[in-house]
């Protein structure tokens, strides 16, 4: 029991599913039946236990949980005694102020004196405080966006992702408070046998994401251009660059970042490049 970490994740909701899979691609094998509150992993020491993401922060500073998964959003407003260890990449979203789309908006001073409803009352109370804005906040924990079109608050601030709740209910998003995203919590004090453990976990979790971002590219091409085509692929030591079995012509392979994959491609056709294959990577460990 002692030697093994605690980790807590949603029960369920918009951080379940992709919790699950980062454990699981960090090679933890466990059951999740839909009423499990706890499981354990088979092959990992670990425990994981299944709550609401607002109650994660309270267990991991008590040492109920070691760590945890939440949104960074949730991880600032309840101001727990925990730290952030990793972030993760995933349910990336945005805290924002937002009002009727009919009001003109003159900065952030138009805030002033006026009625906010929120759930996050900690994150936005110390915006406004650092802005020198003082306003009214009236905490509700739902439903935030019809509060002005029932005469409860002149503004709100709730999490954005599309934009399509707030346009839907005749808001404009005028000014982003926090940008969030999943991140690994735990608390500050963990015996060094679980500290050993979480970072064996940590050192999976980077592999797994940063594998994420990149793609391995190969490709062929005529042997007076693979100089060239070398300097547009820089990969992660230098690319591998193999002669084919037809003469004058060789394989080169690569890592190339998942964002710059579409321009490196253009360039590299227009270096003579044929046969170009891009291909996932499960696991990259620098
Ligand atoms: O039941 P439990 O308390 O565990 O879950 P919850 O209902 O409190 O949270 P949940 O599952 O909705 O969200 C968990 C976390 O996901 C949040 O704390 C954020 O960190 C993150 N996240 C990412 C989001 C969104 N995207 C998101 N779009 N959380 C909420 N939303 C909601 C938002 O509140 C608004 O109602 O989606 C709506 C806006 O979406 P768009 O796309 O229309 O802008
Ligand atoms: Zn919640």
């Amino acid at each position: 029991m002692e030697n093994k970490l605690r980790i807590a994740i949603q029960k369920s909701g918009r951080l379940q599913e992709k919790s699950v899979k980062l454990l699981r691609e960090c090679g933890l094998y466990f059951s999740n039946g839909p009423n499990r509150l706890k499981t354990e992993s088979y092959n990992f020491p670990a425990e994981i236990l299944f709550l609401r993401d607002d109650d994660i922060p309270q267990y991991v500073e008590d040492g109920v949980a070691d760590i945890g998964i939440v949104g960074e959003n949730v991880f600032l407003e309840k101001k727990k005694d925990i730290e952030i260890t990793q972030r993760l990449d995933f349910a990336k979203c945005r805290l924002s102020l937002a009002i009727p789309k009919g009001d003109t908006y003159e900065g952030i001073q138009s805030f002033d004196g006026k009625q906010i409803a929120t759930s996050y009352p900690n994150i936005i109370k110390d915006f406004l405080a650092k802005n020198n804005i003082s306003a009214e906040i009236h905490e509700i924990s739902g439903s935030v966006e019809i509060a002005p079109g029932i005469g409860l608050a002149d503004a709100i601030c709730d999490i954005v992702s599309t934009g399509s709740t707030l346009m839907s209910n005749g808001l404009k998003e005028v000014e982003t408070v926090i940008k969030s995203e999943a991140v690994l919590v735990s608390g500050k004090s963990l015996s060094a046998e679980k500290q050993a453990i979480l970072d064996k976990l940590i050192f999976r979790v980077k592999a797994v994401n940063k594998a994420k971002n990149t793609k391995y590219m190969l490709l062929n091409a005529p042997n007076d251009s693979v100089k060239e085509i070398c300097s547009v692929l820089p990969g992660m030591k230098s690319p591998t660059v193999l002669p084919l079995k037809e003469s004058g012509w060789s394989s080169v392979h690569s890592v190339v970042n998942e964002d710059e994959f579409w321009d490196k491609i253009d360039e590299l056709k227009a270096l003579g490049a044929q046969g170009i294959l891009v291909v996932p990577i499960e696991k990259m460990i620098l």
